[in-house]
């Protein structure tokens, strides 16, 4: 299972990368200016539910602090939860908790190089500490929500969380 559709191809000027708070407030940014944010970089381990594991990968892109603030400063409202949302539909749900506090970023280098289609780029958001499944490649937007909800795979029998220590793979595993 690694992806549920076809790779999308969005050019870069047409692509932009939204946040999307309680009410109606949205900050959003553009290729250039999301290139402009300040960056983050991290070498982490990865673990797919279906048990591949890979170590020692390197990351760099936006934190999901950064674009907290930077949404902030813009007057967006953040809440306990965030579903992210992808080209081509796609969603997976993640606490704010679980990206805050240098745990989650939107991805747009891996090794070095710009990530490529099929693994996400132009950018996806990476959670390493959780499932695989919850790094949203293609990511487009983060919505905050007061309450957990299911995302494409969640609501599709996975676990709600998805933590890899625990093997929290299906809805029922505790
Ligand atoms: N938009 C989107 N993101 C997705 C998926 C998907 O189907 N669509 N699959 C997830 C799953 S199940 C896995 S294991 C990883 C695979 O990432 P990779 O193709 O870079 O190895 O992407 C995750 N992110
Ligand atoms: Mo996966």
């Amino acid at each position: 299972m690694l992806s549920a559709g076809p790779t999308p191809r969005t050019a870069l000027d047409k692509w932009d990368f939204a946040v999307r708070g309680i009410g109606a407030q949205v900050a959003r940014w553009s290729w250039e200016e999301f290139q402009a944010l300040p960056r983050t970089t991290m070498t982490t381990d990865i673990h797919c539910v279906t048990k591949w594991s890979k170590f020692d990968t390197h990351w760099e892109g936006v934190s999901i602090d950064t674009l907290v603030a930077e949404a902030g400063k813009q007057g967006v409202a953040t809440d306990a939860y965030v579903m992210a949302a992808c080209d081509g539909g796609y969603t997976t749900n993640v606490p704010l908790a679980d990206l805050t506090g240098g745990k989650g970023m939107v991805a747009f280098i891996y090794e070095g190089a710009p990530l490529p289609p099929e693994h996400g780029g132009p950018a996806r958001l990476l959670v390493p500490h959780l499932y695989f499944w919850k790094s949203a490649k293609w990511v487009r937007e983060l919505r905050f929500m007061p309450r957990d909800q299911p995302g494409f795979w969640e609501s599709l029998g996975y676990h709600i969380y998805g933590d890899p220590w625990r093997e929290q793979r299906y809805s029922g595993d505790e």
